[in-house]
């Protein structure tokens, strides 16, 4: 395991009542607003055992969806690139947010119009900013960042996020400076070819989205043969629960901006 970047702040938002009417790829039933409750807590205090100052935002009656506050925003070390979702009732989530963004970060650009990027899609390396085009980020979203992001010397790399995924992100974390945990689909597009990659166990693909916080990964219960693998390869994990979360299609690092 390579040294990482640390992390020292997180931003969180409380789920709202409304949560129970956010979006989903499959309805497999509404969350039960009181469990997932708990689970954002017992996520913050994850946060904050590996180090994180939080900043936990209001619930937001009218958007469902809004506790996925990774979506609205890109936090990188030293800006924030405020998005502009793909999923019409999320685009008035970045407007709730700016204001705290602006109190934390000196610079601050945006995706216009017509480009759409959410968050979801991004994964940041220690070498590159990887996006995928999905059904919420588009071709000119991810060529308004690649501009945007050159003049601050990022650079930027257009991936795909398979058909039936939600986000990039959904199958994939970044462990340490150069080692990808992935799903076997996502790997199989050959995104990863420059990286470590450690595979989710097959029927565990859920298990994808974690976040690595400075000395931990933050990992969803429920997958017990990736969990071993990953503590063979000698990481510290931190399990929280998300059967709740997983219901509207989101994960661990769906709640969360981090930086
Ligand atoms: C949505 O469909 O937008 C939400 N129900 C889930 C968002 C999950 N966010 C993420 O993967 N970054």
């Amino acid at each position: 395991m390579h040294r990482s970047y640390r992390f020292s702040h997180a931003i969180t938002r409380l789920p709202s009542e409304s949560v129970v009417n956010g979006l989903r790829f499959d309805d497999i039933g509404n969350p039960n607003f009181e469990q997932m409750l708990l689970d954002h807590e017992d996520y913050s205090l994850a946060l904050r055992e590996a180090g994180a100052e939080i900043i936990q935002l209001p619930p937001l009656q009218n958007f469902p969806d809004s506790t996925f506050v990774e979506d609205t925003v890109l936090c990188l070390s030293n800006l924030a690139i405020l998005m502009r979702p793909g999923a019409p009732s999320r685009t008035g989530e970045v407007t709730e947010i700016e204001s705290t963004i602006k109190e934390l970060f000196d610079n601050i650009l945006r995706i216009e119009k017509p480009g759409l990027i959410e968050a979801g899609d991004i994964l940041t390396t220690e070498t590159e900013v990887l996006v995928g085009r999905s059904s919420r980020t588009n071709g000119e979203g991810v060529k308004q960042l690649a501009q945007l992001l050159s003049d601050w010397d990022y650079s930027v790399r257009e991936v795909f996020t398979p058909e039936d995924i939600l986000h990039f992100k959904t199958d994939c974390s970044l462990l340490d400076a150069e080692t990808i945990l992935c799903t076997k689909r996502l790997e199989a597009t050959g995104c990863f070819s420059k990286y470590n990659v450690i595979n989710t166990c097959d029927g565990e693909e859920a298990a994808a989205n974690a976040i690595r916080y400075n000395d931990f990964v933050i990992f969803p219960t429920g997958f017990p043969r990736t969990l071993e693998k990953l503590q063979k390869a000698g990481y510290l994990l931190r399990e929280v629960n998300n059967s709740e979360c997983a219901k509207l299609d989101g994960g661990m690092s769906c709640l969360s901006l981090r930086f």
